[in-house]
């Protein structure tokens, strides 16, 4: 396979598209038939707090950021069942795919996708308008549907924060991982080498890592900066571990 053959793209169903049953649509559209992609990884996601606010960690500190986060947890389209809260989350491969599956998807804001790109996956969502405690109009949120990644150096990033590299066959795999020789652990947001009372196992030797996680890794239990944070490391090793 070529280089550029190998590109690759996180997709994500959101709890809006789950509610409406578009996942099938949702799929045909990105179907290898229509785009020339293939499937590398793919898995039902109970998205935790901590992985919803790693993923939109760019916005942070934005008025519509908690909204955003209860929106990807699925806690605003399934307040009463939380069994239901779930994102399908998809690699998908190919060439140019981050370009066509971002096509495909459309303009962020539902209402520009409409206006702008009728057809488009995001045509089908819709803008909530955002209250205050007393009722005035402080912003908006934009359930739309999917998320695609925007560029190689996210889709690098989403990938490796949805997916273990053992969730993606080793043919398909387009970034470097290597066999782990330790043990790492981790509890209320801290890094153990040795096993805690109730921390949960990331990492035991033969396990395969992404490499720039456990370079990160191996900065934090130093004490030094890493280039991500122990939550982004740590969130897909927790991924439908625990009840939220
Ligand atoms: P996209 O999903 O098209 O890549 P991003 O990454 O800029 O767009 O934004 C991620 C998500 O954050 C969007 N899908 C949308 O739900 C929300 N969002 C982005 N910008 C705004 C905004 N100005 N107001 C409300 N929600 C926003």
């Amino acid at each position: 396979m070529q280089e550029k053959d190998l590109e690759q793209t996180l997709v994500l169903i959101k709890p809006d598209a789950l509610k409406n049953s578009l996942t099938g649509y949702v799929l045909s559209q990105l179907s290898e038939f229509h785009t020339g992609l293939r499937f590398a990884g793919a898995k039902i996601v109970q998205v935790s707090k901590m992985l919803a606010e790693e993923h939109y960690a760019e916005h942070r500190g934005k008025l519509f950021f908690p909204s955003l986060i209860e929106y990807l947890t699925g806690c605003v389209h399934y307040p009463d069942t939380p069994a239901l809260r779930r994102v399908v989350a998809f690699v998908y491969q190919g060439p140019g795919a981050i370009q066509k599956i971002r096509d495909l998807a459309g303009p962020t804001n539902p209402h520009v996708a409409r206006e702008k790109k009728p057809g488009c996956v995001r045509a089908l969502g819709t803008v909530v308008f955002l209250k205050s405690p007393d009722g005035q109009t402080i912003g908006e949120r934009m359930d739309n549907l999917i998320h695609a990644s925007a560029t190689a150096t996210e889709a690098e990033r989403e990938i490796k924060l949805w997916f273990k590299p053992n969730d993606i066959p080793p043919s398909m795999r387009e970034y470097k991982s290597v066999q782990c020789e330790e043990h790492f652990y981790f509890r209320d947001g801290r890094l153990y080498r040795k096993h805690e009372t109730g921390s949960v196992c990331l990492l035991a030797p033969g396990d395969a890592v992404w490499t720039s996680d456990l370079e990160a890794l191996h900065r934090i239990a130093d004490g030094k900066e890493a280039h991500c944070t122990l939550q982004a490391v740590s969130a897909k090793y927790l991924i439908n571990e625990t009840r939220e």
